[in-house]
C-alpha cells in the first residue's frame, strides 16, 4: 500500500492546501493530512480546531482515502510508525524552496527510506497563505477567495468575533 503524508500547520487550511490534497490523494492509496502537535510557529487555531476544519473540508470533498491525524514529535519518526513512503509538500515560489529543501534533507537524514515530493501550486493559489487569510479575516475582510466556503464563516467568527 502506498501511503503518503501531507504535513502542515494548516492554521487554517486554505484553498492552496486543498488543491494539494486534491491532486495528491489521487497519487497514493492513502494520504494522511497531518497536523503537528508542537508546531515550529505559534498558531492562532488549536490543534483540535485545525483538525476539525480539515475534517469539515475533506468530508465535504468526499475524499475516499484521506485521513486527518496529528503528529506528536518528529515527522520522520511518525512516517516510520505509519509506513509512510512519501512526504507531500506544496511549493508556491522560490521563497518556499529554501525552507522546504532544508526540511526534505533533514527528514531524509532522519529516515533514509522517506522521499519528499513537491507539487507546484496552481496559478490561482500562488499567493494564498494561512497568514494572509488571518490578516484579512482579522479585519473582517472577504476571505471567500482563499478558503473553502464551508469554513469561511467559522474562521471569520473565530478571528473577528462576528458572523459575516
Ligand atoms: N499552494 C500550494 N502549496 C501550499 C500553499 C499554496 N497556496 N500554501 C501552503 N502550501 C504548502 C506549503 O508549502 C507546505 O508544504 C504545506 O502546504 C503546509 O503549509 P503550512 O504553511 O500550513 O505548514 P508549515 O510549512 O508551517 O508546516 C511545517 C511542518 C508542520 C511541515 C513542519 O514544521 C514539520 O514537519 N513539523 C513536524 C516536526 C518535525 O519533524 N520537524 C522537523 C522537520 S525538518
Amino acid at each position: 500500500m502506498r501511503i503518503a503524508v501531507y504535513p502542515g500547520s494548516f492554521d487554517p487550511v486554505t484553498l492552496g492546501h486543498l488543491d494539494i490534497i486534491h491532486r495528491a490523494h489521487k497519487l497514493f492509496d492513502k494520504l494522511i493530512v497531518a497536523v503537528p502537535v508542537n508546531p515550529a510557529k505559534k498558531t492562532s487555531f488549536s490543534v483540535e480546531e485545525r483538525m476539525d476544519l480539515l475534517r469539515i473540508v475533506c468530508g465535504k470533498e468526499g475524499f475516499p482515502n484521506v485521513e486527518i491525524d496529528k503528529v506528536d514529535g518528529l515527522l520522520a519518526e511518525y512516517a516510520r510508525r505509519k509506513n509512510v513512503m512519501v512526504i507531500v509538500k506544496g511549493l508556491r515560489a522560490m521563497s518556499d524552496f529554501e525552507y522546504e529543501f532544508q526540511q526534505a534533507l533533514t527528514n531524509k537524514k532522519l529516515n533514509p527510506e522517506l522521499e519528499t515530493m513537491f507539487l507546484a501550486t496552481s496559478a490561482e493559489n500562488m499567493f494564498v497563505s494561512s497568514s494572509m487569510v488571518k490578516q484579512v479575516a482579522g479585519f473582517g475582510g472577504d476571505i471567500s477567495h482563499f478558503v473553502p466556503e464551508c469554513i469561511s464563516d467559522t474562521i471569520i467568527e473565530r478571528l473577528c468575533g462576528e458572523k459575516k
